[in-house]
């Protein structure tokens, strides 16, 4: 019986044993009426013993799911497409206005206040991740 339970506990927690980040706060940006792209935000916590990379995103809302960056140059900044987002041990990465950031390209109907979508986190071990992602008016959105 002792074996059973264990094997259960095993096929019911398929992650158990295999990358994942603590995500919360997860929110994308209501879409303004013209614009066909959004961003979205998070805190990524790893309490995992092992580093850990996001190597791809992708979601239920948008043709193509992108990580992004914000850098300066001179006083204007620029978004840019990563290919991976370092998360190591204990570390935190906070996915907000002018850092890290989801970009939703090309969204498949308007992202509205109140609806949720699915994102998907693929890690470098293989594994990977999906969570809802509140759609808030971007009013609401501090940062
Ligand atoms: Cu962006």
């Amino acid at each position: 019986m002792k074996k059973f339970l264990f094997l259960l506990a095993i096929l019911i927690s398929p992650f158990a044993f295999s990358a994942q980040l603590e995500i919360s706060n997860s929110k994308v940006r209501a879409n303004i009426p013209g614009s066909d792209n959004t961003a979205g935000y998070m805190v990524a916590a790893n309490f995992t013993k092992d580093d850990i990379s996001i190597i791809g995103v992708e979601s239920d809302i948008a043709e193509f799911t992108e990580l992004h960056s914000h850098t300066m140059k001179g006083d204007r900044m620029i978004m840019r497409h990563v290919k991976k987002v370092d998360i190591d041990a204990g570390e935190t990465a906070y996915f907000a206005p002018n850092k890290y950031h989801i970009m939703f390209i090309n969204l498949k109907s308007r992202a509205k206040h109140g609806e949720s979508a699915k994102v998907t986190f693929h890690y470098n071990d293989g594994t990977s991740q999906t969570v809802a992602f509140d759609i808030i008016d971007p009013k609401e959105i501090s940062g």
